[in-house]
C-alpha cells in the first residue's frame, strides 16, 4: 500500500486537516479507535445521483435484446430522465438525492462528484447545479458538481446549435453563479464529437473548470488521445480504449476512471484496457456511475468489488482507486485522498482486520464510523 493509503496507528487533526501522523501530540480531545482499521474517506468521482423518475422498463428491453444505443436512437435512455427531471422542482430533486447520497456516507464515502446532464435546457441544467449545490450545503460530505450539458442532444435540436447554447448561453450562467467546478462531455457517435469537445474545454478552461470526458464507452475512434491533448484531467469508461488511448493518458497524466457499474448492468463484454494502463503507470479510479439508466449502482463498495472481480484490479489497486486516484480524477488530490499532512482529516474507521476484506466479501460491509473534516458524521 502506497503511504497514506491505510492511516498509521496514530494521527493529529487540527481545523479539519491531518497535521501528524504516527507521533503522540499535546491534543485538546483524544479518540480512541482501539486497534481498528482507518480508511481515508472513499472517493466517488462520478456519478449523475442527481435525477428523477426511473428507467426499469429499459431494463427489460435490454433483457429480450435491445441494446443501450438503440434505445437511445428510438428516444429514450437519458431524454427519458430528461422528461422526469424537467418535470421535477429543484426541491423534489435534493430530496430524491439525499438518501442516495446518504447511501453512499453509510459505505465510507466522504467526497461525491455529482453531474448534471438530465435538464439539457438552460433552466433545467441550473437546476441540477442548484440542487447539487443544496445536497452539498444540506449535509456533511463534500460534492463536487460537474456540468454536463453534453450529455446528449436534446429532442428537437441540432447538435451544432445545441451545443452553441452549451458553451455560448449555460456556461456562463453557470459560472457566474459558481455552480460547477468541472464540465464534462460524452463523446460518442450517439452524443458528440471530438471536435465538440475541443470547443466546449476552450470556453471552460478559460473559466478555470476541471475538464473530464466519457469516452470509450461504446466505441473510440481517438475520442481518449484528443481528450489528453486538451487537458482532461480524467476520461472515464474507457472499455473501448485502445493503446494509442493508454499512450496519451500516461504522457499526459490523465486519470482513467472505470466504471464497473454500467460495464456490469449493460452486459458488456469488452473490459477497460487494465493490464495496458497498469504497464504504462495509469492511475485507475473507480466509481460508481450511480445514474437510472446505465448504472442503477448506488453503492462505492459495490462497484469497487465488480472492479476486482470483472476488470482484475488488485486489492491495492481498488483501495487507491476509490480514493487518492479518484481525488485526483476531481482535480482536488493535493487535500484530499490521503491520511497525510497537509490533507482533510476524512475517514472511516472499520471492524476488520485488513482492508483487502473490502475487495473479497461482496455486501454486509459498513464502516462503524466516518469522518470528514475530523468531524463525525
Ligand atoms: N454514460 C453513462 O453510462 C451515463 N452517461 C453517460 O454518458 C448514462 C446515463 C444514462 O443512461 O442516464
Ligand atoms: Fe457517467
Amino acid at each position: 500500500m502506497a503511504d497514506g493509503d491505510v492511516g498509521a496507528d496514530r494521527f493529529a487533526v487540527e481545523d479539519g486537516s491531518v497535521v501528524s501522523v504516527g507521533e503522540t501530540v499535546a491534543a485538546k480531545r483524544r479518540l480512541d479507535l482501539r486497534g481498528r482499521l482507518v480508511l481515508p474517506g472513499f472517493v466517488d468521482c462520478h456519478t449523475h445521483l442527481v435525477w428523477a423518475g426511473d428507467r426499469a422498463d429499459e431494463f427489460a428491453l435490454r433483457q429480450s435484446g435491445a441494446t443501450y444505443a438503440e434505445i437511445a436512437r428510438a428516444g429514450g435512455g437519458i431524454l427519458s430522465t430528461v422528461k422526469a427531471v424537467r418535470a421535477a422542482t429543484e426541491d423534489d430533486l435534493v430530496a430524491l438525492a439525499l438518501p442516495r447520497l446518504r447511501a453512499l456516507a453509510a459505505e465510507g464515502v466522504t467526497t461525491v462528484e455529482i453531474k448534471s446532464g438530465y435538464g439539457l435546457d438552460l433552466d433545467s441544467e441550473l437546476k441540477m447545479l442548484r440542487a447539487v449545490r443544496r445536497l452539498g450545503e444540506a449535509q456533511p460530505l463534500r460534492v463536487r458538481a460537474t456540468f454536463l450539458g453534453a450529455h446528449t442532444v436534446p429532442r428537437g435540436r441540432e447538435r451544432e446549435e445545441y451545443l452553441d447554447e452549451v458553451i455560448g448561453r449555460m456556461l456562463p450562467a453557470i459560472a457566474e453563479e459558481e455552480l460547477a467546478d468541472g464540465v464534462d462531455i460524452f463523446v460518442e457517435d450517439i452524443a458528440f464529437t471530438p471536435d465538440d469537445m475541443e470547443r466546449l474545454f476552450s470556453a471552460a478552461r478559460t473559466l478555470g473548470l476541471v475538464l473530464r470526458a466519457h469516452t470509450g464507452q461504446l466505441s473510440d475512434n481517438g475520442a481518449t488521445a484528443r481528450a489528453c491533448a486538451l487537458g482532461a484531467v480524467s476520461c472515464d469508461h474507457l472499455e473501448h480504449a485502445d493503446e494509442a488511448a493508454v499512450r496519451a493518458m500516461a504522457t499526459h497524466g490523465t486519470v482513467a476512471v472505470l466504471l464497473p457499474g454500467a460495464w456490469y448492468c449493460l452486459r458488456e463484454t469488452q473490459r477497460p484496457p487494465v493490464e495496458l494502463l497498469r504497464r504504462h503507470g495509469v492511475p485507475m479510479a473507480v466509481a460508481s456511475d450511480a445514474n437510472p439508466g446505465s448504472s442503477p449502482v448506488v453503492s462505492l463498495l459495490t462497484a469497487l468489488h465488480m472492479a476486482g472481480v470483472f476488470f482484475g484490479l488488485t486489492p491495492a489497486e481498488l483501495l487507491a482507486g476509490v480514493t487518492r486516484h479518484a481525488a485526483r480524477a476531481l482535480g482536488v488530490g493535493k487535500t484530499i485522498g490521503r491520511l497525510t499532512p497537509g490533507m482533510a482529516a476524512d475517514f472511516s474507521v472499520w471492524d476488520l482486520e485488513r482492508p483487502d476484506l473490502l475487495a473479497y466479501q461482496l455486501g454486509g460491509l459498513r464502516p462503524v464510523a466516518v469522518y470528514v473534516d475530523g468531524e463525525a458524521l
